[in-house]
């Protein structure tokens, strides 16, 4: 073959092969630049995960605060509310046991609860009537009623009282018209009964009010005929129940009194403060200053009984 020739298909050869290898090219810097571009959408996408998870992250602390504060300000509320319903339900509780203002203020306010104040029982002789020692006369009953004589401010009704009555019951005794009347004289207490079995009978008023200073005399004097034996006895306050204006709660009625012994006639006795005497050892003297009232107590082993009572009078000094 000749020498141009084979140059010119040599030429046409590596031109050919410039061609191919420019395509080659072309073709592999396509599949370049495709590939890095899916890296870089790669890369972009990761990175985008990546800044949401950062957002995420930073997210998290604040929602967690949220919830925390969310129960906080919850149980602070919750907080709150118990005290107010409890210090409501102390003031209700203080309330209902009407205790003072200052201790209902004291279970609001949590401290120590003092003791509830209690007012001191009444002393009955706070407002007692007083004795002036000139009219002394209790009853000489020509009145024909059962109330005592109305001097020095007394005031009282005389009454029978038997250990078969019914407890409380009353029965006031008025004053009987004397067999053999004298126009100064017609009537006396007459106290006739039968046979008891238990402490006997009290013939006896009390002072209306309950306590009567009676210190400006000496004792009581009275006329009596029996026969018979009775027990003479003057009341004074701390012998009398509570609820019968006295200031006894613990066996009470254990009156100063004095024995007397009757005879068939008329005759005058007199039986001075100190002569009266309670039943027992250590016991107190009669205080003639906070007297209750009177009585005339038969027991039980002196009935029946049947005599009268007249002339009743404080002793003069
Ligand atoms: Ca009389």
């Amino acid at each position: 073959m000749n020498q141009p020739a084979n140059d010119e298909k040599l030429l046409t050869r590596v031109a050919l092969l410039h061609e191919q290898a420019v395509a080659s090219s072309n073709e592999q810097l396509a599949v370049d630049r495709a590939t890095f571009r899916q890296r870089l959408e790669e890369l972009t996408r990761r990175k985008r995960l990546l800044a949401g998870r950062a957002s995420i992250q930073t997210l998290e602390p604040a929602v967690h605060s949220w919830w925390v504060q969310l129960l906080a300000v919850t149980g602070a509320g919750l907080l709150l509310l118990l005290g107010v319903i409890s210090v409501q339900h102390l003031r209700h509780q203080a309330t209902r046991a009407q205790v003072l203002p200052a201790t209902a203020a004291a279970l609001a306010s949590n401290r120590q609860v003092p003791t509830i104040a209690v007012d001191p029982p009444r002393d009955p002789c706070d407002a007692r009537k007083r004795a002036r020692g000139k009219e002394p006369l209790i009853d000489d009953f020509e009145d024909g009623n059962p109330l005592i004589a109305a001097f020095e401010d007394r005031v009282g009704l005389w009454s029978l009282f038997k250990d078969s009555d019914f407890a409380g019951s009353f029965n006031a005794m008025s004053p009987t018209l004397l067999a053999h009347p004298t126009q100064k004289n017609r009537y006396a207490l007459h106290a006739v009964g039968g046979e008891l079995l238990n402490w006997g009978a009290t013939i006896s008023f009390p002072f209306q009010p309950a306590c009567y200073d009676a210190s400006a005399y000496a004792g009581v004097t009275f006329s009596a005929r029996g026969p018979g034996r009775v027990f003479v006895g003057m009341r004074d306050v701390s012998v009398v129940p509570v609820e019968y204006g006295g200031t006894c709660t613990k066996d009470c009625y254990n009156t100063h009194e004095k024995k007397v012994d009757l005879s068939a006639r008329w005759q005058s006795y007199t039986v001075l403060w100190g002569e009266m005497r309670q039943r027992g050892y250590d016991t107190k003297p009669l205080d003639p200053s906070r007297t209750s009232g009177m009585s005339f107590l038969v027991h039980a082993a002196d009935t029946p009984y049947d005599f009268w009572i007249d002339d009743v009078k404080f002793t003069t000094r």
